[in-house]
């Protein structure tokens, strides 16, 4: 932006370049990396100036990175809040310096809209349903129950309470269906193989495993193997994300199921950014594309997968 923009905000780079201070979760799943490389190089792409923070999840770390952004008077700012709540304060004093705020990938439960101008992301109810509704039609047949335990993600952020919100309303079309454990992994490998190694301990016949990220299920695959189970077969897995690991488990057979969520929103954020720094208007909500996988479609793709 040259000189003070009329939104009063951010008096932008020295060279009239825009500049975006971007608040990070941090780096904790394959998709968080793709994430993050998606906006780095679009930002490039876009000659807009980026600032990036990694919050390491940690809320608090967000909070002070966007009151960095508004010392620093940038145009705009963008994150992708850990958890759903605990943004107002925060959000409020980048509105009152006239620096517009773009939500990416996860939401927040302010109930004052005028908090931000958009929403750019996933539809993580709908993933958690399409997981939920696959299962259902694979286990119609099924006689007796059909024990499921669920790796949640972080706890408190809108995909993990979405996703298990989706799934479980889905998977109630069909009494067999049990949740018979739920917990967290955090969305990381190293936690999710911990808490499988607990549900498999805790319970003796388990049939499925939901885990809210592929890296959760990629990890849970080794506690299953550890207990000689067969993962794919003994345990049907089905996941959420579509990164390229969790795609070539799906495609050797370990995975059963992956609803996409897509990570390369680097692009349409910084089109936002220059919308929003111009003052024009945008929608309130930008919902990105995604599919689902069985393992014969994740062969077929996997070759073209861009992360
Ligand atoms: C979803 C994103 C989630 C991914 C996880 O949009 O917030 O966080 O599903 C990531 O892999 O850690």
């Amino acid at each position: 932006a040259c000189g003070n923009s009329d939104t009063g905000g951010g008096d932008g780079g020295g060279d009239g370049k825009i500049v975006l201070g971007f608040s990070q979760v941090g780096a904790e799943s394959g998709w968080r990396t793709a994430n993050t490389t998606s906006i780095k190089d679009a930002a490039v792409e876009a000659g807009i100036e980026l600032k990036f923070d990694d919050a390491q999840q940690k809320q608090e770390n967000q909070i002070k990175a966007i009151r960095n952004f508004i010392q620093q008077k940038v145009d705009v700012i963008a994150f992708s809040p850990v958890v759903e709540s605990g943004w107002d304060t925060v959000l409020k004093e980048a509105k009152d310096a006239g620096i517009p705020v773009i939500l990416t990938d996860r939401a927040v439960d302010s109930a004052d809209k005028t908090l931000y101008k958009t929403f750019l992301g996933s539809d993580f109810v709908k993933e958690g349903r399409l997981a939920g509704e696959w299962l259902v039609e694979q286990t119609k047949t099924a006689a007796g129950p059909v024990n499921i335990v669920e790796l949640q993600g972080t706890t408190g952020s809108a995909p993990a309470n979405d996703r298990k919100e989706g799934f479980a309303a889905a998977i109630a079309a069909n009494p067999n269906l049990k949740i018979v454990a739920s917990q967290s992994g955090d969305f990381k490998r190293a936690d999710g193989k911990q808490v499988m190694e607990q549900f498999l301990k805790a319970n003796p016949d388990i049939d499925v495993l939901f885990a809210h990220n592929d890296d959760m299920g990629l990890g849970a695959l080794e506690a299953i193997t550890a207990a000689g189970k067969v993962p794919g077969k003994d345990i049907t897995i089905i996941t959420i994300d579509a990164v390229k690991d969790g795609m070539q488990a799906l495609a050797d057979g370990k995975f059963n199921f992956i609803a996409e969520c897509s990570p390369l929103l680097g692009p349409q954020l910084m089109e936002l950014v220059k919308k929003v720094e111009a003052g024009e208007e945008v929608p309130a909500r930008i919902e990105t594309e995604e599919t689902t996988f069985t393992q014969e479609q994740a062969r077929e793709a996997l070759p073209n997968r861009k992360y």
